[in-house]
């Protein structure tokens, strides 16, 4: 029976902290495993939801790093238009072991300046990766499908590449952007980079979001959801929206938060004719997150008259999560600590940031 295996990544991010000394490889030390994933697991394609780079203005560092990533792991393949027919893309191949990546992409690296180009643009002139998603207008604008096949499945993938909520919402409100029918698709999936609704007071998001009733119903069978980082990995069945999505989240963290610090995760979706299926893989390279929330009068009520209170917190911090000094920096946790104090209470931050430098990776 014919089977389509695609991994499904997002929000790489690569570049992120680039310059710091102990995290400044983690984004691409994330990917390069990301990327080892497809010789153990028989996958045929790649797709990337969106934020691939942390700066739209890419450095040249990030951009080299992840060529030469790209080059070991995925290598190159000719331009293909529209369709990418699996039986035949031994033919394609530039490169031995060659496994397709398609992408779109985010708020981080959209194309940009008077001629719209970004750094997917190199990526994709050099060969590694197929861009989908970029619309120089939205003005009545009819998607059309990217068609995979292998033997006797067809998927339709339709993309759109990251645009402000609002101005998505406006235009699917007012019905300028459409998806094409078209006919013999065993199933159709959508890839999206946007806020996602996550709830709010009386039903009125929080923030903004992307409006998922703006979709057409019963169309797509699977929505690819870039930018929330939060790590899934299940299916979301939305019911209100009559819609599943994938949202398998990023592959590094980059704020420090409690939804941030959750394992990471990619995924790799088995099509059949009958239908699909979703295995989550644990990203390799990771670092563990400590956050955490104390009042200083807590903890101190511990500790003995002799030691210094910046001491003190750090030692009670030390033997809690049974952090050590490291010789390999990789195995650093970032760590977050907030304290609060009373009013008659001090402390120095600077000094406490000084008690944890050599038990975090994180500088702040
Ligand atoms: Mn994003």
């Amino acid at each position: 029976m014919t089977q389509i295996r695609i991994l499904v990544t997002t929000d790489n991010h690569l570049g992120f902290k680039e310059k710091e000394v102990i995290r400044g490889e983690d984004s691409f030390k994330a990917f390069e495993d990301i990327l080892d994933i497809p010789s153990r697991e028989d996958v045929d394609l790649i797709l990337i939801l969106g934020d691939l780079f942390h700066e739209a203005n890419t450095s040249l560092n990030a951009i080299d790093k992840c060529m030469g990533i790209m080059q070991q792991k995925t290598g190159r393949i000719q331009h293909y238009e529209n369709e990418l027919d699996l039986d035949t893309v031994d033919s394609l191949k530039l490169d031995f072991n060659t496994v397709p990546v398609v992408i779109i992409h985010g708020n981080h690296d959209p194309p940009f300046g008077p001629t719209k180009t970004g750094s997917l643009d190199l990526l994709e002139k050099a060969g590694y990766i197929k861009y989908l998603g970029k619309f120089i207008s939205y003005e009545n604008l009819l998607i059309e499908p990217f068609i995979i096949k292998k033997g006797k499945v067809t998927i339709g993938v339709y993309s759109l590449g990251h645009l402000k909520d609002t101005l998505l919402n406006y235009y699917f409100r007012e019905n300028k952007i459409r998806f094409a029918e078209v006919e013999g698709l065993d199933f159709k999936i959508l890839m999206i980079h946007q806020n996602r609704f996550k709830g709010g007071k009386h039903g009125c998001p929080a923030k903004n979001c992307f409006d998922l009733s703006a979709l057409p119903r019963k169309f797509f069978d699977l929505v690819l959801w870039g930018h929330e980082h939060q790590s899934f990995r299940e299916f979301m069945d939305l019911k209100e929206f009559d819609v599943h999505v994938y949202q398998p989240g990023s592959s590094i963290p980059t704020s420090m938060s409690k939804m941030e610090a959750d394992e990471k995760h990619v995924g790799i979706l088995t099509f059949t004719k009958a239908g699909f299926n979703l295995k989550p893989i644990r990203v390799n390279f990771q670092r563990k997150m400590i956050i955490e929330e104390v009042l200083l009068k807590d903890i101190m009520s511990k500790a003995p008259r002799q030691i210094g209170v910046h001491q003190f917190i750090r030692n009670y911090f030390v033997s809690k999560y049974g952090l050590s000094l490291q010789t390999n920096p990789d195995k650093l946790p970032l760590i977050r600590v907030k304290i609060y104090l009373d009013e008659s209470e001090n402390l120095n931050p600077y000094e406490l940031e000084l008690m944890f430098k050599d038990y975090a990776a994180n500088k702040q």
